[in-house]
């Protein structure tokens, strides 16, 4: 009889072969609770253990080992054989299960993964990745740059188009849907869906740019997979996800149907900050960014860097990891949105570099004269700081640009 105990969890000599997924996380052990016991029942409880010992012959040994305490950080490697290939859901109901909930800890967050390639490549990854600022917009560049029509619902169909109209021929690539528009009874997806795209078809005909349309098809699974369908009937280049509201297991749902149509992924996190904002415990957005990766997403929001109104994180940190090689699979480009105007972008762009989708919804919207010079001000910014001249300067001859930085100047909002 072979009997399994939490000790049998923790080898600190233990190096991870170069199949093991390795897992970084912070732990605070619970009161009565030393670290190398905390880390073992880490490690026993996101693979194959449990509080009893156990009494068994014939089975396959899954077992996780922690192999590395350093501070409060654990390191725990995981067998290959332990994952599904493909399957995202069963990975997370490991590496970030039960774990989460155990009395042994009092806090416990994932940090950090090194996926190895057998599992990494079991998932497709990006479409296109960074990539679409050539392949789909000719940006050279400059970032890409996208606006979301405000208020975030509650504008009718034809108004919804017509601001994307107005952003489109004022200068910037992306009309994006916010996050909780879908298919509400004010701006019905279909009707959404062909308006803008006619707006959209109009705004390149006159500007002669190619433009494009983030549509979002969140819901559940079945009627996002015909969302789908529809956007890449209407000759949509995109769809827009919410994936951590949709799940991961949808999202790879419509990653497979945006391969059959050719069509990139926009990913919302809207719901992350529930896992991620407490910096002990629960799952860091370089993860969910990583989750996002292998599960295909073309671009993913990142944050700001601290430069916007939502809650600061690693952003620079998460855009290194998304551009960096993961096995062959694609890049992710990332995106930059959340209480952006046309006077952060030098120092945005200063801190994240180009290679990004900056997005403004109030920033363009909230110009004193309307979405369309809203648009031509943040176009105008990105162009300034792309030749190297101040905003000021640029503005001398450029008067939406004026008309922003006179009423935002270079001040992060609340
Ligand atoms: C931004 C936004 C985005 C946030 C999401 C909003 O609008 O549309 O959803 O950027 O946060 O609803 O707040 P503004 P993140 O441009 O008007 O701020 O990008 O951090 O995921
Ligand atoms: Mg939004």
């Amino acid at each position: 009889m072979t009997g399994i105990t939490y000790e049998d969890f923790l080898d600190l000599s233990y190096e991870p072969s170069d199949t093991d997924l390795v897992c970084d996380f912070h732990v605070e052990p619970a009161a009565d609770m030393d670290m190398e016991a905390a880390a073992s029942r880490v490690a026993s409880e996101s693979s194959n253990g449990t509080w009893a010992e156990l009494h068994v012959d014939d089975f396959v040994d899954l077992s996780a080992t922690a192999c590395g305490i350093d501070g409060s950080r654990v390191r725990v490697a995981y067998p290959d054989a332990l994952f599904d290939p493909g399957n995202m859901p069963q990975v997370l109901s490991c590496i970030a299960g039960n774990i989460m909930g155990m009395k042994a800890v009092d806090r416990i967050r994932l940090l950090d993964c090194t996926w190895p390639e057998p599992l990494a490549t079991s998932f497709p990854g990006p479409g296109f990745g960074s990539g679409v600022r050539e392949e789909i917009f000719d940006a050279g560049d400059r970032p890409i740059l996208a606006t979301v029509p405000k208020p975030k619902v509650g504008l009718p169909t034809k108004e919804h188009a017509q601001v994307g109209y107005e952003a489109w021929t004022g200068g910037l690539d992306l009309l994006k849907d916010d996050e909780n528009l879908t298919d509400q009874s004010f701006n019905p997806f279909e009707d959404r869906l062909t308006e803008s795209l006619a707006q959209r078809d109009r705004a390149e005909e006159e500007t002669g740019e190619p433009k494009s349309y983030l549509v979002n098809v969140t819901d559940e699974t079945a009627t996002m997979l015909e969302r789908v369908d529809r956007a890449a009937e209407e000759g949509c280049e995109y769809v827009m996800v919410d994936v951590v509201t949709a799940g991961w297991g949808a999202v790879q749902s419509v990653r497979d149907a945006c391969e059959d149509h050719g069509i990139a992924i926009h990913a919302h996190r809207a719901m992350h900050a529930a896992f991620d904002r407490i910096e002990s415990h629960g799952v860091s957005m370089r993860v969910i960014a990583q989750i996002a990766r292998l599960c295909g997403v073309d671009q993913i929001h990142t944050g700001t860097a601290d430069l916007g109104k939502l809650a600061n994180e690693d952003t620079v940190g998460i855009n290194e990891w998304l551009y960096s090689e993961l096995h062959g699979l694609n890049d992710v480009l990332p995106v930059a949105s959340g209480g952006l105007h046309p006077g952060l972008v030098p120092e945005l762009v200063e801190r994240v570099g180009r290679n990004v989708c900056i997005q403004a919804g109030g920033g363009v919207h909230g110009h004193p004269d309307g979405t369309h010079a809203g648009a031509k001000a943040l176009r105008q910014a990105v162009d300034a700081t792309a030749a190297g001249v101040s905003l000021e300067e640029y503005a001398a001859d450029h008067p939406e640009l004026a008309a922003a930085i006179d009423l935002w100047g270079t001040e992060t909002p609340r």
